[in-house]
């Protein structure tokens, strides 16, 4: 069943429960519950890592089940990489809600090592939510959405360099109630980060390197798990589009300078918070831990048909994987550029 209809299922269902009751529309939405076990509702990875921002409900609860197991991944064409995962995939699964949202969250520890879970879009107590969670164990909590955004969830179980560069990250965007004051026609997330590796016998296999890590030399700066992924399968707009990027940085180091060639951000909402909008931005830094949101309208007689690389302008990390390509309409031919 495909995650839409998992959605539109329960939120019949609630639906016709509170909907009979004669409540308002505001106590129908916060009497919805919508529910994703992220077990059974897995982000696609291939060819790429489904960079699409899924549909949002408008139940006012949301469940989330997110099982932590140890996965091996594909961090750039044909490598290999033990990984450490919510949901099985790097990043894990997207999380997306809305603003004033009641979000419940259940983790359990399918993996062989304690683990834990942070989630920047939460205000709670950490000795309460940010327990560590030994093997087959879980642990529950709920907070509400009070600010919208695009944030990052974590492992911080010490060293808390060492879960993240396992892959243990995944970003929720929050919907601001009052929407963004554009429309986007298309709408993508991503998730930038570091993977630090060297080399096994098995030449398709590379293992964490700690030491490159504590040195701050990554081996790949990827966008979304795996290195130059877009390139091959770049993301897809038509002419006119006005596109929504939710950019969040995982790190565990570097910040990411996002930036997008031959186009200007026609808005850029540090923190992805309406509030704070910037207009005409070519290059916008977004930290290690942090999240900011782009847009960017390919117009017919400006950024119109053709093929446009995002990057980190910090061009070391560039080199080291972390470009992609957006393709807007059906140009001839793609480009030769480099990067
Ligand atoms: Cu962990």
């Amino acid at each position: 069943m495909k995650r839409t209809q998992v959605l539109s299922a329960l939120v019949i269902t609630g639906v016709l429960t509170v909907g009979v009751l004669g409540f308002t529309d505001n106590a129908i939405r916060s009497h919805k519950i919508d529910r994703i076990d992220f077990d059974k509702v897995v982000t696609a990875t291939t060819p790429v890592y489904d960079a699409t921002l899924p549909e949002v409900s408008d139940a006012g609860i949301k469940e989330f089940r997110i099982p932590i197991k140890n996965a091996v991944i594909e961090i750039a064409d044909g490598v290999k990489y033990q990984g450490w995962t919510f949901g099985g995939t790097v990043p894990g699964p997207i999380i997306h809600v809305r603003e004033g949202d009641h979000v419940r969250i259940n983790v359990v520890n399918e993996a062989d090592m304690p683990h834990f879970i942070d989630f920047h879009a939460a205000q709670i107590a950490a000795n309460v939510a940010y327990r560590m969670i030994l093997p087959k164990d879980s642990v529950s909590f709920e907070f509400i959405a009070r600010n919208p955004g695009a944030f990052m969830v974590h492992c911080g179980t010490p060293p808390v360099t060492m879960h993240i560069m396992q892959g243990m990250y995944l970003p929720i965007i929050v919907d601001p109630k009052g929407g963004w004051g554009t429309k986007a026609d298309k709408e993508f997330v991503i998730v930038q980060s570091e993977f630090y590796t060297r080399p096994t016998a098995d030449s398709t296999v590379v293992q964490a390197d700690w030491d490159s890590e504590r040195a701050k030399q990554a081996s790949y700066v990827v966008f979304n798990g795996r290195a130059g992924q877009y390139k091959a399968h770049p993301l897809k707009v038509a002419v006119g589009d006005r596109v929504r990027f939710y950019v969040v940085n995982a790190g565990p180091n570097f910040d990411s300078d996002f930036h997008l060639v031959g186009a200007i951000f026609d808005r850029v909402y540090p923190d992805g918070n309406p509030q704070h909008a910037l207009e005409g931005v070519q290059t916008y830094p977004v930290p290690a831990g942090g999240g900011v949101v782009f847009e960017a309208v390919f117009n017919k007689d400006a950024s119109g048909e053709g093929i446009y690389p995002f990057v980190t302008h910090s061009f070391a990390d560039a080199e080291k994987g972390a470009v992609g390509m957006i393709q807007v309409g059906t140009p001839k031919q793609f480009t030769t550029m480099s990067h």
